[in-house]
């Protein structure tokens, strides 16, 4: 529906007046930010520079809308909405441009992000949840255009379950599932397959998602007509208008420089999103970037007179204030007052927040010149070291890596030389390096006392007499013990619901736990992990289904961009603790059979990585992972659902340690590290090995990210002194990463007697049919030889050529 202008009626006059002039002092204050903010970029205080000006008005007929417990889920723009509601002050806006490394000074990453890269804190500082119903939140911001649209989905998804399941402990995060998740995004990123996808699915779910488009008709560079069909996204998606018998969006199209019509569009959207879970959509037009889209480039090489006219005319602030005058609010002496007073503040709060950014800085380079003095005293580089402190005391505003680099040169002047003064140096040196280094690289994984590493294991309890299962029947009944003891879990993905999983893992778990819980989904794997990000944000404890491992890639950038980076750019202050299940390897064909693991373990730091060789390590796995709080991947291997296993008595309780290798098979004469489904096969040839009178040691790494944090396979080669890691990745792989684990980081070359080698899969995608399997990947055969290989090469004597 269009909006036209009409005042609210809801508020006395008084008030409206009030809130007017309130208004008008955040978008002047947010200007006044973006156009100081540029100056920093450009006079070289900060490095890059995105801003808010041209979007103000919208923002905050969205922040009057937007209540507790409210979420957000959007993009560079919207500094004017965190102003508006207290999340940002003009001084942490400053410290974001420096990159301020202080949690406290620069609440929004702690200086990891760019400016323009929104949060809140959801965690206390020992990693446990606030009361998010109390404040106001907003997801991390990520810098991926439509990146904020998957994780949308879940965080309004998660008010719908708390509405509607009942017997769950919403305490902090719902109250009856009256929150909205609101998402902005850009006209132009609106092309991206994400924010389809996430229309559609929001459509389907009938979830309380109000996404606003912010319309200035351009992406950087490119105007609407290489973006969007009839350059008009509304016009385009009228088909998902709700009607009176088909449930759907309701569409509101309204001009950002339009006040009231504005105020009235977000009531009118939040009324319909929060009371009946109908998603909302509401395209903001007519909206300008005053300064050009960034820091980087002016848009006047790409916008002619006539637009850059137009933007001008139109600019909302300009409209707002007109408005204003016109209406009797104010008179222009009187904002003008406003606009002098707002001037000051920011520009006192910009020079507060640089002079708090130096201030640990120049002491810490003070130290340093009087350090360097001292050392400098009875060396023979004397002269040289005199001008590297001369040229530090000239650095006027100085950075970390100034320090750094003086530092550590300093030293080098020094080498072969011994002093008290020199141990100082060096004392300071190593201290200040740490410390930055832990600055820039804490958070990757979780800290706290139930990180998912922390968790201890336990062991399977197996009776004389227990029953020798299908795989999949130990999975189901593990399934069954979680969702009744963690009221919280929910599954969901496609044909997990009515179906129980393609192998009948949740066989019968929908009837036994509802539609809710164990759900299916369309096929659109990006949204099923954005609905897990969303739904772990807040609270719930998600295990988000992918099919098969090989259509994983689909959601890739989700996985990388938002999940995997998210407690590291958030400095510790959010947390989306999703299991991602799926299943892999060696199954039949190109698409049905996949291990690109080593794409997924150099994409995916800060998630764990699991590659269960059993159903019963599986359900171990799942049992740890929902005693921490951080987010997994667990990939099940495809041909072992039907495979028998000993069920244990201890479903639901057992738990299979993270980050540890497991000692298959003892041996003496070659270390052999495998996992998954090529760890069967590995044992099958040990066993023609031994015929031989090779008699090798088989672990399973079954953790890969971690990897063997006790460090048990060079204990292995010690005794063997001989490594080779099979895997079914291509060449260079995940095989490659764990010889760099054992060879560098666990300094298995010393005890090395034979070169440390890797069988892997060929290069290509692996063929279909046994045959297809047999010529791909690494079969018994390969195995035998290899490791006779190995073996002749050392005792050719013993060890006679084979072919
Ligand atoms: C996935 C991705 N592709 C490209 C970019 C580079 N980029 C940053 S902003 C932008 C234009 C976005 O335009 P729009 O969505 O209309 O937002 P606006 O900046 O106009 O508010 C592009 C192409 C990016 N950040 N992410
Ligand atoms: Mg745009």
């Amino acid at each position: 529906m269009d909006v036209s202008s009409k005042t609210s009626n809801d508020i006395s006059f008084d008030d409206f007046k009030e809130q007017i002039i309130s208004d008008y002092e955040i978008a002047f204050l947010s200007r006044t930010c973006s156009l100081l903010g540029r100056k920093e970029v450009l006079t070289g205080k900060a490095k890059f520079g995105i801003f808010g000006d041209g979007k103000e008005l919208p923002q905050l007929a969205m922040a009057r809308s937007f209540k507790n417990g409210d979420f957000r889920s959007g993009y560079y723009r919207d500094q004017t909405f965190m102003m508006a509601l207290g999340l940002l002050k003009p001084k942490d806006f400053f410290h974001a441009l420096y990159a301020t490394t202080d949690i406290e000074k620069e609440p929004m990453s702690a200086g990891r992000q760019m400016g323009g890269h929104f949060l809140t804190h959801s965690l206390n500082t020992d990693g446990s949840w606030k009361d998010l119903t109390k404040q106001k939140n907003s997801s991390a911001d990520i810098s991926c255009t439509a990146g904020q649209m998957p994780r949308l989905l879940g965080l309004a998804q998660a008010s719908k379950v708390y509405r509607n399941l009942k017997g769950l402990d919403g305490a902090k995060f719902s109250v009856n599932g009256d929150e909205i998740a609101w998402g902005t995004i850009g006209n132009a990123s609106t092309s991206e397959g994400m924010f389809f996808e996430t229309i559609n699915a929001a459509g389907v779910l009938q979830v309380p998602m109000v996404i606003s488009i912010w319309d200035d008709e351009y992406g950087i560079s490119v105007p609407a007509k290489y973006h969007t069909t009839k350059e008009d996204i509304s016009k385009v998606l009228s088909g998902f208008q709700r009607t009176e018998s088909e449930k759907g969006y309701e569409i509101f199209k309204v001009n950002g420089w339009d006040y009231t019509a504005l105020m009235h569009a977000y009531e009118n959207a939040a009324d319909i999103a929060r009371q009946e879970h109908v998603p909302v959509m509401i395209h903001v037009k007519e909206l300008t970037q005053p300064q050009g889209h960034s820091t980087s480039g002016s848009h006047e090489r790409y916008k002619d007179n006539k637009r850059l006219e137009w933007e001008r005319d139109f600019d909302c602030n300009k409209r707002f204030k007109e408005w204003i005058l016109e209406s009797g609010i104010a008179n222009n002496e009187e904002l003008e007052a406003i606009e002098k007073r707002i001037k000051r503040t920011v520009r006192e709060a910009k020079k507060q927040a640089w002079e708090e950014y130096l201030q640990g800085l120049l002491a810490a380079k003070k130290t340093l010149v009087a350090l360097i003095e001292q050392a400098s005293g009875k060396s023979p580089n004397k002269n040289f070291l005199n001008k590297l402190k001369n040229d530090l005391i000239a650095t006027e505003e100085p950075i970390k890596k100034d320090l750094a680099i003086s530092a550590r040169k300093a030293l080098r002047f020094l080498l072969g030389e011994s002093s008290a003064e020199k141990a100082a140096l060096i004392d300071w040196t190593s201290k200040f390096l740490q410390e930055a280094q832990d600055i820039y690289s804490n958070n990757l994984y979780s800290e706290n006392e139930n990180k998912a590493t922390n968790i201890n294991a336990v062991a399977p309890i197996f009776k004389d007499d227990s029953e020798q299962v299908d795989g999949r029947v130990i999975l189901r009944d593990n399934f069954d013990k979680l969702f009744e003891k963690y009221p919280n879990t929910l599954i969901f993905g496609e044909d997990t619901g009515a179906i129980g999983d393609v192998n009948q893992g949740l066989e019968g778990m929908q009837e036994k736990y509802g539609a809710i819980r164990v759900a299916d989904t369309g096929i659109r794997e990006t949204t099923i992990i954005g609905q897990g990000i969303g739904m772990a944000l807040r609270g719930l404890r998600p295990i988000a289904e992918i099919q098969y491992l090989d259509y994983i890639f689909y959601a890739m950038t989700t996985l990388t961009d938002d999940l995997a980076s998210l407690l590291y750019r958030t400095a510790g202050k959010q947390k989306a603790p999703l299991i991602i299940r799926t299943r892999g390897h060696r199954l039949e064909g190109i698409w049905h059979s996949g291990s690109q693991m080593g794409g997924l373990i150099h994409l995916l730091r800060g998630m764990y990585i699991l590659a269960p060789r059993n159903m019963t390590q599986a359900a171990g796995f799942y049992n740890t992972l929902l005693k921490s709080d951080e987010p997994a991947l667990v990939i099940e291997s495809l041909n072992g659902y039907r495979l028998k296993e000993r069920k244990p008595n201890n479903l639901g309780e057992f738990c299979t340690p993270i980050g540890k290798v497991e000692t298959i098979k003892k041996g003496s004469d070659i270390t052999l590290v495998s996992y998954g489904s090529t760890l069967r096969i590995v044992e099958k040839a040990a066993k023609e090995l031994l015929e031989v009178g090779i008699d090798a040691e088989i672990i399973d790494a079954q953790t890969l990210l971690p990897f063997d944090i006790d460090k048990d396979v060079v204990e292995s080669i010690k005794k063997t002194n001989r490594l080779l890691v099979i895997d079914e990745d291509v060449p260079g792989g995940c095989s490659a990463y764990l010889l760099n684990e054992i060879i560098e980081k666990q300094g298995a070359f010393k005890y090395l007697d034979s070169a440390p080698q890797t069988l892997s899969a060929k290069a290509h995608r692996p063929a279909y049919g046994t045959d297809g399997d047999y010529f791909s990947k690494p079969n018994r055969e390969d195995i035998f030889e290899k490791v006779y290989a190995i073996m002749h090469e050392s005792s050719p004597n013993d060890f006679p050529k084979l072919r």
